[in-house]
């Protein structure tokens, strides 16, 4: 979710600085295999490490409707039954990360989708050496972005809430 240039108080409260960013919103699904490998921690600390913000996150069981939305563009797909299989027999976690460009930020800690070729130090090429079974997913556009946050997430279910210090998150000139 775009907001535009906001307004980002409070990283330096004493010399009065108000900073403007690009804060966005976007969605992230820690999928079956993570859960079954037991790296969701580890896979959630590497946002918070970024910096990233988590702004509402819960857990749910998608139904075959819900992967036939979220999943509609791989539908003729020949791998799709059992990628939503996959993704409809097994609770999932789901999250919201905010900050500063959070769509392209996500993806580019997320990796390719095939993770047998993702990089080292991406959360796909460290904990996941396949196409299908790779882990997470997340938003690829901004639009993309908008529309899941809303499939997954009714609005009293994010929040808003400052990080006390963002001094030491983001340079002023950015
Ligand atoms: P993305 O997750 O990197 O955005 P998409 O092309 O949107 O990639 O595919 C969604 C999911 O479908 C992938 O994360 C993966 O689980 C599965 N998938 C995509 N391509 C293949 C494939 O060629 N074989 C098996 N599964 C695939
Ligand atoms: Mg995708």
């Amino acid at each position: 979710m775009d907001r535009g240039k906001q307004e980002v108080q409070g990283r330096n409260e004493e010399e009065k600085e108000v900073i403007f960013m690009n804060i966005e919103k976007t969605l992230v699904i820690i999928k079956p295999d993570a859960i079954q490998k037991g790296v969701t921690g580890e896979i959630i600390a590497r946002f918070e490490r970024k910096g990233l913000k988590i702004v509402g996150m819960k857990m749910i069981q998608m139904d075959e409707k819900l992967a036939k939305e979220h999943y509609a563009h791989l539908a003729d797909k020949p791998f799709y039954p059992d990628l939503e299989k996959f993704v409809t027999e097994h609770p999932v976690l789901l999250f919201v990360a905010e900050g500063k460009e959070a769509v392209e930020v996500v993806r580019l800690i997320v990796g390719p989708t095939n993770a047998t070729k993702a990089p080292a130090g991406t959360i796909r090429g460290d904990f996941s050496n396949s196409t299908s079974r790779n882990v997470i997913h997340a938003s690829d556009s901004k639009e993309t972005a908008v529309k899941e946050i809303k499939r997954f997430f009714k609005n009293e279910e994010l929040f808003s809430y400052e990080f006390r210090n963002e001094y030491y998150r983001y340079a002023a000139d950015e």
